[in-house]
């Protein structure tokens, strides 16, 4: 920590144990710790990281954020935790770890709910996902503030043995879900054997054989370097799960009102940025797995469709149907 760094934690932390907060900390320098399970450069990272340096230009160097990446302080669940606490401010993560805090948010972690990634944008971008942010910031126990949605593709399943096209190829193969019951019944539903783990542990996972196969979008694919284990890629297409910035509520309680909307500004900015660099990411991560032999399998999806629809929503979709239908009526 640089003598920077160490003054604005300082202030925080004082500022806040005084109950001061405010304008007080308004002169105070403060540096924002944010962290991705990302390399830098990945999409989610640099708009995280062109985020800062807009928040330094905008206060003369007074907020800034320090970005630790690649799983330096472990895996979302580690991450969801430390920000929960304040230990770190802004955690990048996908939804789905965060559907078994704030039970709503799991309408959009729902195998096969949005038709393809134009719905899920246009659904998480317009009022629905403004109401799921407002959710989870006015959630009592979460202790996080949504700050903006960012794009996570679609995810397909792959694995070390053969390409997937029915479920018939899933049968005995242990495909590692984030940790989300949803996700682990969808894999049942699929025809494989779900299992949960961090994404801190999955390529040594893959490697050693502990997990057949994953499944996820393309630029986790190849830059969480998993086609090196895993080389058939079957397009199943089962989950679109938008990606969110959360902010730590006990920091963010100390931070004037103006600081506050200045972050979230920036943060909608780093939305659309995102989504731009989403687009390039996916397309060169698409070009990377033809280069290194990756076998892309398209199959049709609509009998895994069905049989997940039928298992995974009878279980756990039951109190989502009013958002489900407003989904499906977007457009
Ligand atoms: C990636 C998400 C990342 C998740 C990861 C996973 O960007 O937030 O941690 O999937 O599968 O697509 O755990």
């Amino acid at each position: 920590m640089n003598r920077r760094e160490f003054l604005g934690t300082t202030a925080a932390t004082a500022l806040a144990a005084s109950g001061l907060g405010g304008s007080a900390l308004a002169q105070a320098k403060v540096v924002l710790k944010a962290t991705d399970v990302h390399p830098l450069g990945y999409p989610t990272v640099e708009a995280v990281v062109r985020m800062g340096k807009r928040l330094e230009a905008a206060t003369n160097g007074r907020l800034s954020i320090q970005m630790f990446p690649s799983m330096q302080l472990g895996g979302e669940k580690e991450m969801i935790e430390q920000a929960q606490v304040g230990a770190l401010q802004i955690a990048r993560i996908s939804l789905g770890p965060m559907g078994p805090l704030v039970p709503e948010l799991n309408a959009f972690n729902l195998p096969f709910v949005f038709r393809d990634p134009a719905h899920m944008t246009k659904v998480v971008t317009g009022p629905i996902g403004d109401e799921m942010l407002k959710k989870l910031s006015d959630h009592p126990t979460a202790n996080l503030i949504g700050l903006c949605w960012m794009n996570g593709g679609t995810r397909n399943v792959y694995n070390s043995k053969k390409p997937i096209r029915s479920a018939e190829d899933l049968k005995g193969l242990k495909i590692r879900m984030m940790g989300n019951p949803i996700f682990v019944d969808t894999m049942n539903a699929m025809g494989g054997n779900g299992v949960a783990m961090g994404f801190d542990q999955l390529v040594n996972a893959l490697q050693t054989g502990v997990v057949d196969g994953a499944e996820n979008n393309e630029p986790s694919y190849v830059s969480g370097q998993h086609f090196r284990y895993a080389k058939y890629y079957s397009m199943t297409e089962h989950l679109i799960i938008p990606e969110i910035l959360v902010f730590s509520k006990r920091t963010w309680s100390t931070l004037s009102k103006e600081d506050q909307d200045l972050i979230m500004k920036e943060s909608k900015a780093a939305q659309t940025e995102q989504w731009a660099l989403w687009a390039e990411m996916e397309k060169k991560s698409i070009e990377d797995m033809k280069a290194n032999g990756v076998e892309i399998v398209k199959l049709d999806t609509a009998a895994m469709a069905d049989a997940v629809k039928k298992s995974v929503y009878e279980k756990h979709a039951k109190p989502l149907l009013p958002f489900i239908e407003r989904i499906q009526a977007v457009k």
